[in-house]
């Protein structure tokens, strides 16, 4: 029996494991797109310099290697190019329904299957994947005042592009990934820019490159090229990036590398100092990027630390007092830790994904959850990476649940054991303990109550090992 699936999400995640669907001749599947369009969060985060600091022949399909990539590191219009590419040579576009937002999902016990809401109505499915990600809902900051402002003010991951930046006073709050990537581009045509940072960042230096023609030319024709260059960082590159995650050794040489980025690109020691993090590399996502520090010793372009008092019609308040500004751009990241949410997710028995949630989002191997049977998560709870790219996770999970699907088949919906959950839970803890982001740091990674619930703790090759096969004995099965 082939199982009819609904995913939701057309992004990385989504296409993925439509191309999985697709390759093994499994056709009755849909894919939920809330959006007018392919790509997900590339298809979301237009702002100027938006990009990816992992080369781009990591951050691409290993089944669909692509030769073309014009640079080392992929901006979002060529990204967004890859994956509308796949969409269509996958044939998957009859299949995705756009602008169609799924709100609920419940599993009907007596039926064994999914009942999948829609603003359309009610369908039912065997399987549900989630490829809705980590950082799809934009998370706007609390600041008295927001309202009042008399200019223009967006989100970075909602770029209003009708507003032309030229010659106008801008303020940027945030200084994360996204805004290192905007800021250079702004401050070009800015009449002013202020960024407003809460907490300074570690930022290493971005070794991007246009490919000329020889380089493009190789990774075309000689045999196995991209197979092992890809190979060869998971194997053997990302080690000194996760073991100075992990605490080790390389940690100290990663914050060498960044502190002296720091003093070739900022000459002066005041503005220096006000960017040097007072926490260990690696807390936060380390900020790859070249240009984000020259942008800031622009004579057009202001730092500033004190802290934001509120948001008045005229710009921003500080306690050194107002900045004027005409425009500004909240770079202030995404609602991380609410996972699946807003939709509502009914399992067994009427447990509410949410509920079963509150005290930090959490699923086996990232991928099942104890009482949702035939619901699987790609890019889910623990599978965040700070040290490599996150497309390897997702054709892990991918891969997996397609080999979940035979079993399925044959003994009904598998639903993942508390007891597997639990050692799960526990082998987590264990090796989350010597990472870096544990106790005293804060990030996006985190809950409010502290717990890590983004981030994967070990390896990519580690990841890749568990997920290579399912443990029968770790789920339940209807029969
Ligand atoms: O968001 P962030 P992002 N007042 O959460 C500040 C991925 N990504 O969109 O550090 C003042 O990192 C906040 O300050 P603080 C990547 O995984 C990847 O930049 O909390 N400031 C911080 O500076 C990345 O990690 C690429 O003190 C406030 C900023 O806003 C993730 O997306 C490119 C504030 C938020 O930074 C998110 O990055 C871009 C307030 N009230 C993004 N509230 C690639 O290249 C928040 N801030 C793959």
């Amino acid at each position: 029996m082939k199982p009819n699936v609904a995913i939701i999400g057309a992004g990385f995640g989504g296409l993925c494991m439509a191309i999985g669907l697709e390759r093994a001749g499994i056709r009755s599947y849909t894919i939920f797109e809330k959006g007018p369009g392919v790509g997900g969060t590339w298809r979301d985060n237009t702002y100027p310099g938006a990009g990816c600091d992992i080369p781009s022949h990591l951050y691409s399909f290993s089944f669909e290697r692509y030769a073309s990539w014009t640079r080392r590191y992929p901006g979002q219009p060529e990204i967004l190019g890859y994956l509308e590419m796949c969409a269509d040579k996958y044939g998957l576009r009859p299949r995705i329904r756009l602008n169609t937002e799924v709100t609920a999902a419940a599993f009907d016990e007596s039926l064994g299957r999914w009942r999948v809401r829609t603003a359309a109505g009610e369908q039912l499915f065997d399987v549900v994947v989630s490829g809705v990600g980590q950082l799809n809902r934009p998370r706007l900051p609390d600041i008295p005042g927001m309202s009042s402002f008399g200019g223009a003010a967006f989100h970075s991951a909602r770029w209003d592009h009708s507003q032309d930046l030229t010659g106008r006073r801008v303020a940027v709050i945030g200084n994360g990934s996204s805004a290192a990537q905007l800021i250079p581009r702004v401050a070009e045509v800015a009449g002013h820019l202020d960024v407003f940072q809460r907490t300074p960042n570690w930022v290493i230096p971005k070794p991007d490159a246009v490919f000329g023609e020889t380089a493009r030319t190789a990774f075309r024709h000689v045999p196995f090229l991209q197979r092992g260059y890809r190979e060869w960082v998971y194997r053997y590159a990302e080690g000194a990036l996760y073991r100075a995650l992990a605490g080790g050794w390389s940690a100290g040489l990663l914050r060498r590398r960044a502190l002296e980025h720091l003093r070739d690109q900022v000459p002066d020691p005041e503005l220096r100092a006000r960017l040097t993090p007072g926490y260990p590399v690696g807390c936060k996502r380390v900020i790859i990027d070249s240009g984000f520090y020259p942008a800031l010793t622009r004579a057009d372009v202001d730092l500033v630390t004190e802290p934001i008092t509120r948001i008045v019609p005229a710009g921003v308040e500080t306690a050194t007092g107002l900045r004027e500004a005409d425009v500004i751009v909240y770079a202030t990241g995404f609602r991380s830790t609410d996972f699946l949410a807003p939709i509502d997710i009914t399992g067994r028995q009427g447990r509410r994904l949410g509920e079963e949630w509150k005290d930090g989002a959490e699923a086996y191997l990232g991928i099942a959850v104890p009482h949702f049977p035939n619901l699987f998560l790609l890019y889910g709870p623990n599978t965040n990476l700070g040290h490599n790219s996150i497309v390897f996770m997702i054709e892990c999970q991918v891969g997996y649940i397609m080999r979940c699907l035979p079993y399925l088949a044959r003994r009904g919906p598998m639903e993942v054991r508390p007891e597997a959950m639990e050692a799960w839970r526990r082998s987590l803890d264990r090796a989350m303990d010597s990472m870096v982001w544990g106790a005293g740091c804060t990030s996006w990674y985190k809950n409010a109550a502290g717990r890590v619930t983004n981030n994967w703790p070990a390896p990519t090759t580690v990841y890749r090992r568990i997920t290579r096969a399912p443990r029968p004995a770790a789920f339940r099965f209807a029969r």
